[in-house]
């Protein structure tokens, strides 16, 4: 991505309205990152999920944190290169609350 097209990190005030809309979904704490965590039926729906989001955070190289055991899946979403939650985050975590259609 080229230098000035970088997402910049939400302010308090923009992350706060986007996480309302995201109403699933947490700050971590004493880190600037969002999480949430989905429990699907058995481990073939989890990796399922796994699978189609993988190919949306390809598309939009823009990559999860994520943690799986058995049905269940841990994301943080956390732009790196700009050291916080920006609004690639918050497209991201929308895109898989509609995949997982939980
Ligand atoms: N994913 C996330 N979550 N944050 C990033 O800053 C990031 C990424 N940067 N995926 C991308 C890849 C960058 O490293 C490549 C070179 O575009």
């Amino acid at each position: 991505m080229a230098q000035n097209d970088r997402p910049k990190k939400l302010t308090a005030d923009a992350r706060k309205a986007a996480l309302a809309k995201l109403r699933s979904w947490t700050e971590v704490s004493g880190r600037d990152a969002i999480t949430r965590t989905f429990e699907f039926k058995d481990f073939n729906q989890a990796f399922g999920f796994m699978t189609r989001a993988a190919l949306v955070a390809e598309k939009m190289d823009h990559h999860p944190e994520w943690f799986n055991v058995y049905k269940k899946v841990e994301v943080t979403l956390s732009t790196h290169d700009a050291g916080g939650v920006t609004e690639l985050d918050v497209k991201l975590a929308e895109a898989m609350d509609k995949i997982a259609g939980l």
